[in-house]
């Protein structure tokens, strides 16, 4: 089960066919419930939502608050248990969409990260050849600039990973990253992650002094990393296959569907090994394994996400669609980032990771005191 956002044509037809209608209906709007129990479906009918039945489940049509008012009636009314469950999941997750869980949800196992805004991860590339920044400045300087400007956290990388990088071998990862962090926990007062897929960087970087680790791949690539993270939060990303073949695996038929189903099966990934829940933000991956018109339609109905119930990371920051869509080259697309950062901000972001951060800060403070007003 879960829950759709129908914005447009492209969004409704989507949702007919993941219920597995054989004709589309392209004029929904609003948001569906996708149930494949045919109790609650029905329960849902009865509750007063439009219901279109299809063979792989039933669309329960509705606004967010009619969902969940249904999915309310039903959690208790219903006569299996197993129908109950399904109308007691609903209600959380639309409950989830409704308010989506905000970074300070977050725990770290020393800092607290801050209430009531948006919050800033300040990009740290020690690496050369990142590609909006590669080699373009001294780390532990930028780190430092960055947490002047208003980072709420550092994230520190050795391995690029933008499409088709040559891999790095966990050595000299770990002698590009381990003097950053160890000066930047230092010499800020700042949560540090690392960014890496590699279980011997995480923990030579956690030993270093950081606290989260940003995986990419979402714990899939090293099978030590879940024991090696396990004192500290996790950032779990989604991509598929390796930066070097990722984008042949940009293929999706039911993009938020399929997303949805490899962030679950991350975050068990965690949960198995030991990582509580609370410590375990979640990324779509914007730019991993996703075209172009897939980094816009995630951004686009990044809320849907939220119904996972955990803080979401997104980097958006310079990334190719942004160059796409402005003409801009890499280390010129500020602009176009913040216009994205504000736009993932009003659609349910926790945690932007961005290359800008005193530009972001500014433009998120407008967006946070607009999206937080009442008069
Ligand atoms: N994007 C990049 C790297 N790490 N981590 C998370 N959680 N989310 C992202 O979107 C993300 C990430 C790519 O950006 P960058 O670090 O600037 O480039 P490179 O990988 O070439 O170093």
């Amino acid at each position: 089960m879960r829950l759709i956002e129908l914005q447009n044509e492209s969004d409704a037809r989507q949702a007919c066919a993941a219920a597995g209608r054989d004709v589309a209906d392209a004029n929904l709007r609003g948001w569906a419930a996708l149930v494949p129990d045919a109790v609650l479906a029905e329960g849902l009918r009865q509750a007063g939502l439009v219901v279109l039945q299809g063979p792989r489940g039933s669309l329960a049509l509705g606004s967010i608050a009619q969902i969940w008012l249904a999915a309310r009636s039903l959690a208790e009314a219903l006569d299996r248990e197993a129908a109950r469950g399904a109308a007691r999941e609903l209600m959380r997750r639309a409950a989830a969409v409704e308010s989506p869980a905000p970074g300070s949800a977050w725990q770290l196992p020393r800092h607290r990260l801050p209430e009531g805004r948006t919050l800033v991860m300040g990009v740290v590339n020690a690496t050369p050849d990142s590609f909006s920044d590669g080699g373009a400045y001294d780390p532990i300087e930028r780190g430092l600039r960055l947490a002047e400007e208003g980072a709420d956290i550092l994230d520190v990388g050795g391995e690029s990973t933008r499409p088709n990088a040559a891999p790095v071998e966990a050595a000299e990862e770990r002698r590009r990253i381990e003097p950053v962090i160890r000066e930047l926990s230092r010499r800020t007062a700042l949560p540090i992650s690392i960014d890496t897929t590699k279980a011997a960087v995480a923990a030579a970087a956690l030993d270093a002094g950081a606290e989260i680790v940003n995986d990419v791949s979402g714990l899939s690539r090293d099978p030590e990393m879940v024991r090696a993270a396990r004192g500290a939060a996790l950032c779990l990303m989604h991509m598929r296959g390796t930066p070097q073949q990722m984008q042949s695996r940009a293929v999706y038929s039911d993009l938020h569907g399929e997303v949805e189903q490899e962030l679950i099966e991350a975050l068990e990934r965690a949960r198995a090994g030991g990582v509580p829940e609370e410590r375990i933000a979640l990324d779509p991956g914007l730019g991993f394994a996703k075209t172009g018109a897939h980094n816009l339609t995630l951004l686009r109905r990044l809320r849907e996400l939220s119904q996972l119930g955990r803080p979401l990371v997104v980097g958006a920051s310079r990334k190719s669609f942004i160059g796409t869509a402005t003409g801009r080259a890499a280390p010129d697309r500020v602009i176009g980032s913040v216009a994205a950062a504000v736009l993932l901000a009003s659609n349910g972001a926790a945690v932007l990771r961005v290359h800008d951060v005193a530009a972001t800060r500014e433009a998120l403070a407008v967006a946070d005191s607009v999206r937080t007003s009442g008069a």
